[in-house]
C-alpha cells in the first residue's frame, strides 16, 4: 500500500490499545510512537494536533485524533477487513455501541487515577513506559500527573464511586451484546476494538476481577486484547464495591477476595491516602507493580 502511518499512543491507554489492535486486524504496516503520559500532552500539541489526547494517527502527514476517528480512517485507507458492516441499520448499531464503548473508556480511566491516587504501584504498573530509561522520570512526575489527570477526567472519588454503582450495569450490556452478535462474533467490528480494550483493563484490577471473571466479558476481553499491562493492587475503597458484591448476592462486606474485613475509606480527592490496607495488598510482590 505504500502509506506511511504513525500511531501516537502510550502504554496503558485503553484507546491507544484500540487503536493499535485495529491497526493490526487490518495490517496495517504502522510505527508507534510511545510517548510518557503526562508530558504527551505537550508532544500533542507540538506536533500540530488539535488536542493532547491519544490515540492519534498521522496517515501520510495527514492527523486523526480520536479512537472514533481512526476507526473510521482505516476503513478509508485499508477497507478489508471492515470495522462497519455495509448494511445502514447494522452500522448504526455498532456505532451506537462504539460510542457507548468511548464512555466505558472514561470509566476505566477514572478508575485508574482513583486507585493512582491511592497507590503509586497503580500508576507506576499500568503506565509503564516500555523504555526503562523512562522509568524515572515516571516516578519522579506520577504525583502531579496523576493530580492533574484527576482535575482534565474529573477522576474524583465521587465519580469512581458512581463508575463502580452502574458497573455491574454496563457489564450486563456487554453481555448481551455479545449474546445477540453485535459483539464478539466471527468478524471483529469497531464496537469490539472500542470496548474489549477496557474490560481489559478493568480486569487488572485486582478488586474488580473477581467480579467480571467468568462473564462472557471477560471471555471477550481475553480473546479482542489479551495482552493489557499493568496490575493494579486491591486499594479501591470495600465500600465501594458493595454494589459488585450485592449483584453477586453477596452480603456486603463479604468480598470476592475473602478478606470480609469492613475497612473505612478515609482517603479522598487531595491525593494523601490513608485509606487501611488489605493485609495481601502489602504482601504482593513489587516485580508485579513494575516498581
Ligand atoms: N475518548 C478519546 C480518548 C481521549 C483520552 O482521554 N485519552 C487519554 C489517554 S487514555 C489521554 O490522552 N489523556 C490525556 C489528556 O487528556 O491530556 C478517544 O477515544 O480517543
Amino acid at each position: 500500500m505504500g502509506h506511511k502511518v504513525k500511531l501516537y499512543m502510550f502504554s496503558g491507554s485503553a484507546p491507544s490499545l484500540t487503536a493499535r489492535l485495529m491497526l493490526e486486524h487490518k495490517a496495517v504496516d504502522h510505527k508507534a510512537v510511545h510517548l510518557m503520559v503526562g508530558p504527551h500532552a505537550f508532544g500533542m500539541l507540538g506536533r500540530g494536533f488539535e488536542t493532547m489526547t491519544v490515540p492519534a494517527l498521522k496517515i501520510d502527514g495527514r492527523r486523526i485524533q480520536g479512537s472514533r476517528e481512526i476507526s473510521r480512517a482505516l476503513d478509508e485507507l485499508a477497507p478489508q477487513p471492515p470495522l462497519f458492516p455495509a448494511d445502514p441499520q447494522r452500522r448504526r448499531e455498532i456505532e451506537d455501541a462504539e460510542e457507548w464503548g468511548e464512555e466505558l473508556q472514561d470509566v476505566a480511566r477514572r478508575l485508574v487515577f482513583c486507585a493512582a491516587r491511592r497507590d503509586p504501584r497503580a500508576f507506576l504498573s499500568i503506565y509503564r513506559h516500555p523504555n526503562p530509561l523512562m522509568r524515572p522520570a515516571q516516578r519522579v512526575s506520577r504525583r502531579l500527573v496523576t493530580r492533574l489527570a484527576t482535575a482534565g477526567h474529573r477522576a474524583t472519588d465521587r465519580a469512581g464511586e458512581r463508575d463502580l454503582a452502574r458497573l455491574p450495569a454496563r457489564l450486563d450490556q456487554i453481555d448481551a451484546w455479545i449474546a445477540e452478535g453485535l459483539l464478539d462474533s466471527a468478524e471483529l467490528n469497531a464496537a469490539d476494538f472500542q470496548i474489549a480494550p477496557n474490560v481489559a483493563l478493568l480486569l487488572r484490577f485486582e478488586d474488580l476481577a473477581p467480579f467480571i471473571e467468568g462473564r462472557p466479558a471477560a471471555r471477550f476481553a481475553q480473546r479482542v486484547a489479551p495482552e493489557f499491562p499493568g496490575q493494579v493492587p486491591p486499594v479501591l475503597p470495600p465500600a465501594w464495591l458493595a454494589p459488585l458484591r450485592a449483584e453477586r448476592g453477596a452480603p456486603p462486606g463479604s468480598g470476592p477476595t475473602g478478606t470480609g474485613e469492613a475497612l473505612q475509606a478515609t482517603a479522598y480527592d487531595d491525593g494523601h491516602s490513608s485509606v487501611p490496607q488489605r493485609p495481601d495488598a502489602r504482601s504482593l510482590p513489587s516485580w508485579r507493580y513494575g516498581r
